[in-house]
C-alpha cells in the first residue's frame, strides 16, 4: 500500500520558533532610501483578479514585465560599461513565465526559488529594485553583502531562497521550507525552477519524487528556453515533453505556453489553487525564450539563422505590449514606461552611490554566532549504555522536549536504523518527525536544509558515512554557505556513521572528516564515549549552523559507560584530556582516542614514557588552546587519526602547532593515519589499512626513543 504524508502526519502545527525569523542581511534601502515605486507598480498580487484577467490586471502585469526587460537590458548595458562585474544572465524572454508567477503567489506564506532566469521574479519578491542593483554592482548595500553572484540573492527570511550556482539543487530547499509551512497549518506552496538543462540533473528527479511521495504542494517549473548554453534540448533529453516525466512520480504534467499573457495568468491560477487544496505536486513544462543568449558575454553563434528574430515573434512581452496598445490608450502605455525608465535610473544612482563593500565581518559570519539556548529538562539517574544507546537517548529527548525536532533517513522508522540508533521511536512519535526517507541523500539533505530555513530542526542519518558523499553539493556547497551568503540560520544535524575496522570494504568504512573540514561554515563533532555522544547530539541539535555528527561505527557498540543529562553537555566543544602525561601530547579522536589510551598505557607501563592523551572532540571550531599549553609543557606532539593521512586532518593540526610553537617542540611532530589507499576489504589488508593499537605503539617507539 501506498503510504501518503497527510497534514495530521507532521507532528504540531505551532511551535516556538527559537532562533527562526531572525533578521538577515541588514537592507540597505533603510540606511540610503532609493525612489518609491511608481503608482502602477503598486499592485503586486493578482490572485483574486487572475481567473479572468481584465485589461487594468494585464496592464498591472505589463507594467511589472516592462520594468523586468528595462532592469535586464540596463544591466546588460552596465556590465558592458564595466560597472557590474562578474556577468550578467538575462531573463529576455522569460518575464511572460516569472511575472504573472509572481503575481500569483502569496508573498507572506509561499516560497519560492528563482533562477538566473528570473529578475521580474525578484523584483516583485524583493523589497526594492535598488537592492536588487546594489547586488549587481557588489557594493556595500547588496543584500549579500556582495558575497555572493548577481542573481544569487534572495530574501530568505521572507521564503526567497537564493540559488546557488549548481543547478538542480534548489528544488530540495523549496520542498523542505514549503513542508515547513505546512507542517505549522499555514496552507503555503512552493514554487521551484529549473531550466531545460538543469532538468537532467540528478537532483531534479530525487526532489520530483520526494514531493510526490511526501504530497508536498510543490509547482516545480522547468523554464523550457531550448537551450542550456549553447547545447540544444535535442542533445540534452530523449523526450518530446518535459512534462511526460511527471507520470513517472506519480504526478500531474502540465505543458505551458506563454506566448499569451492573459492565458498564462489564467492557466497558472487554476494549478496553483489545485495544488494549494490538494497538497499535491505538479510539474510545469513552461515554454519560454532566451532572448539575449546565456550571458553577457554570449555571441550565439551556434543559433540557426532567423532563429533570434522567429523568436522575437513569440515573446509574451512584445505581445502583451502589442495587445494593450489596441486597448488603452498610447499615453497610457507610454507614461507607464517612461515611470518605469525614470525610477530604474533614480534607483540605480542611488544605488551606485554605496561605497564597496566591507570587509568587516567576513570571517565571522561563516558561522551563524548563535544557538537556541531553550534549557533541557534535566534527567534522571544514569544508565549504562552503549554508544548507539546513547545516542537514542538523545534523540529520544530532543523529540521529546522539542516539537520543531524531525528525524529523518534510510531504514530509521520502524527498523529503527541498521545500527539501532533511532530504535522505538518511529513507535513513539510517528512518521511526521522520525521520516523514512528514499535513497536520495541529495534532495534528501537539500528538503532538511528547506526544513531548517523555515525553523524545524532536523537530523538527518546517513545510512553510513560513505553515502554522504551523494550529497556533497548540498552538505558543502549549500547548507555550509548559507549564513556566510545571506545572513539566514540553517540549524541541521547531519549523522555520520564512519570508519573501518567491520570488514565493510570500501564504500562502508571511510573515515572523510578532513573531506568536510576543507569548506567552511560547517561544525563538526566527533565523539568517542558514550556520555561525550549523547552530549554532542544535543549540542549539535542547539546550534544555529549545520553539524555534522561523526559517529564510528566500532564504538556504536564496543563502548560502554554511564549516561545522564550532563548540565555541562556543551563541554563537548572543546578536547578533553583523557590521561595526563608529560613525555608527548598525543591528539586523536573517534574511535583512535581508545587505541591511543591503549597503546599510552603499554607505553607507560612498558617503557615508562607517560604520554598525555587529549581527544578533540571538536574538529569544528577548533579549539587548540588546551593541546597548545600541553605540547608547551611535552614538547612533543602526535597525532593520530583514521583518516587517511593526505591531507588528513593531522596535516593542518601539526602545520599549526608547529608553525605557532616551533621553539616549543624537541623534535618533528608525528603522525598516525591510515594508509593512502581505498579501504581494503580482508581483516587482514585492513588491519594494515587503519592505525591499530599495536602499529601505533611501534610508531610512537620509533618516535620517543
Ligand atoms: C550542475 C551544474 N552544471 C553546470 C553548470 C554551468 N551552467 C550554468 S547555466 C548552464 C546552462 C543552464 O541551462 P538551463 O538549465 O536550460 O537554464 P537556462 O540558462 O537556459 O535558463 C550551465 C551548463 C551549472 N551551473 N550547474
Ligand atoms: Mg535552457
Amino acid at each position: 500500500m501506498r503510504v501518503r504524508e497527510t497534514p495530521e502526519d507532521r507532528g504540531p502545527a505551532v511551535f516556538p520558533r527559537a532562533c527562526h525569523g531572525a533578521p538577515v542581511f541588514s537592507a540597505a534601502y533603510r540606511a540610503m532610501p532609493f525612489p518609491e515605486y511608481p503608482e502602477h507598480l503598486q499592485r503586486r498580487d493578482l490572485r483574486d483578479a487572475a481567473s479572468a484577467p481584465t485589461d487594468a490586471d494585464l496592464l498591472a502585469c505589463y507594467g511589472w514585465m516592462h520594468l523586468a526587460r528595462t532592469a535586464d537590458n540596463r544591466f546588460l548595458e552596465l556590465f558592458r560599461q564595466g560597472l557590474i562585474k562578474g556577468t550578467v544572465t538575462g531573463g529576455q524572454g522569460n518575464e511572460g513565465l516569472c511575472v504573472p508567477i509572481a503575481l500569483l503567489l502569496d508573498r507572506a506564506i509561499d516560497v519560492v526559488s528563482w533562477t538566473h532566469r528570473d529578475l521580474g521574479g525578484h523584483l516583485l519578491w524583493s523589497r526594492h529594485f535598488g537592492e536588487i542593483a546594489c547586488q549587481y554592482f557588489a557594493n556595500a548595500g547588496s543584500p549579500t553583502r556582495a558575497r555572493e553572484g548577481n542573481i544569487h540573492h534572495g530574501d530568505p527570511a521572507h521564503r526567497s531562497l537564493p540559488m546557488i550556482s549548481h543547478l538542480g539543487a534548489m528544488l530540495s530547499n523549496v520542498l523542505g521550507t514549503t513542508d515547513s509551512q505546512r507542517r505549522r497549518g499555514v496552507p503555503a506552496i512552493g514554487v521551484a525552477f529549473f531550466g531545460d538543462g538543469g532538468s537532467s540533473t540528478g537532483d531534479v528527479h530525487e526532489s520530483l519524487n520526494i514531493a510526490s511521495l511526501l504530497g508536498l504542494p510543490v509547482v516545480f517549473v522547468i523554464e523550457n528556453n531550448q537551450y542550456a548554453y549553447s547545447t540544444p534540448v535535442s542533445e540534452q533529453y530523449a523526450v518530446t515533453s518535459l512534462a511526460t516525466r511527471a507520470a513517472g512520480y506519480g504526478m500531474e504534467g502540465i505543458v505551458l505556453e506563454t506566448r499569451d499573457t492573459a492565458d498564462t495568468l489564467r492557466a497558472l491560477h487554476g494549478i496553483f489553487d489545485k495544488v494549494r487544496r490538494t497538497s499535491r505536486p505538479v510539474l510545469i513544462e513552461a515554454r519560454t525564450l532566451r532572448l539575449r543568449g546565456h550571458a553577457a558575454y554570449d555571441t550565439c553563434d551556434y543559433l540557426p539563422p532567423g532563429q533570434t528574430e522567429a523568436w522575437q515573434k513569440e515573446d509574451a512581452y512584445a505581445r502583451l505590449r502589442e495587445r494593450l496598445a489596441g486597448i488603452v490608450p498610447p499615453a497610457r502605455l507610454d507614461a507607464i514606461e517612461k515611470a518605469n525608465a525614470a525610477f530604474i535610473e533614480a534607483a540605480l544612482q542611488a544605488a551606485m552611490k554605496f561605497p564597496p563593500p566591507s570587509t568587516e565581518g567576513m570571517v565571522e559570519d561563516v558561522y551563524a554566532n548563535s544557538r537556541d539556548e531553550r534549557p533541557w529538562k534535566p534527567g534522571g539517574a544514569p544508565e549504562t549504555l552503549t554508544l548507539a544507546q546513547a545516542l537514542q537517548r538523545a534523540h529520544h529527548k530532543i523529540l521529546s522536549e522539542r516539537p520543531e525536532s524531525i528525524v529523518m533517513g534510510q531504514d530509521i522508522a520502524t527498523y529503527g536504523g541498521p545500527f539501532k540508533v533511532t530504535e522505538h521511536l518511529f513507535a513513539e512519535f510517528g512518521r511526521g518527525r522520525v521520516l523514512n526517507t528514499p535513497l536520495a541523500e541529495s534532495a534528501t539533505t537539500g528538503y532538511a536544509i528547506g526544513l531548517a530555513l523555515g525553523g524545524h530542526r532536523p537530523i538527518v542519518e546517513y545510512q553510513f558515512a560513505d553515502f554522504a558523499t551523494e550529497a556533497t553539493t548540498q552538505i558543502l556547497l549549500n547548507a555550509g554557505t548559507y549564513h556566510f551568503r545571506s545572513g539566514a540560520k540553517v540549524p541541521l544535524v547531519l549523522r555520520l556513521p564512519c570508519g573501518g575496522g567491520l570488514t565493510f570494504g570500501s564504500f562502508h568504512s571511510q573515515d572523510l572528516e578532513a573531506m568536510y573540514l576543507h569548506t567552511p561554515g560547517l561544525k563538526l563533532l566527533y565523539p568517542s564515549t558514550p556520555q561525550d555522544a549523547y552530549n554532542a547530539l544535543l549540542a549539535a541539535y542547539e546550534d544555529d549552523n549545520p553539524v555534522l555528527l561523526f559517529e564510528h561505527k566500532r564504538l556504536y557498540r564496543g563502548t560502554k559507560g554511564a549516561v545522564a543529562f550532563d548540565p555541562d553537555y556543551r563541554s563537548v566543544w572543546s578536547p578533553r584530556r583523557v590521561r595526563a602525561g608529560t613525555k608527548a601530547t598525543v591528539v586523536a579522536w573517534g574511535e583512535m582516542v581508545l587505541l591511543a589510551t591503549e597503546a599510552a598505557e603499554y607505553l607507560a607501563s612498558e617503557y615508562g614514557h607517560e604520554l598525555e592523551v587529549w581527544d578533540l572532540r571538536a574538529l569544528a571550531p577548533l579549539q587548540l588552546d588546551p593541546i597548545k599549553a600541553s605540547v608547551a609543557t611535552t614538547h612533543r606532539l602526535a597525532v593520530i587519526h583514521e583518516g587517511r593521512r593526505n591531507a588528513g586532518f593531522g596535516a593542518e593540526l601539526v602545520a599549526r602547532i608547529a608553525s605557532e610553537q616551533f621553539f616549543d617542540l624537541e623534535a618533528p611532530p608525528l603522525r598516525i593515519a591510515s594508509l593512502d589507499t581505498p579501504v581494503p576489504f580482508a581483516p587482514e589488508l585492513e588491519a594494515v589499512y587503519r592505525p591499530s593499537r599495536d602499529s601505533i605503539i611501534d610508531q610512537l617507539i620509533r618516535w620517543l626513543e
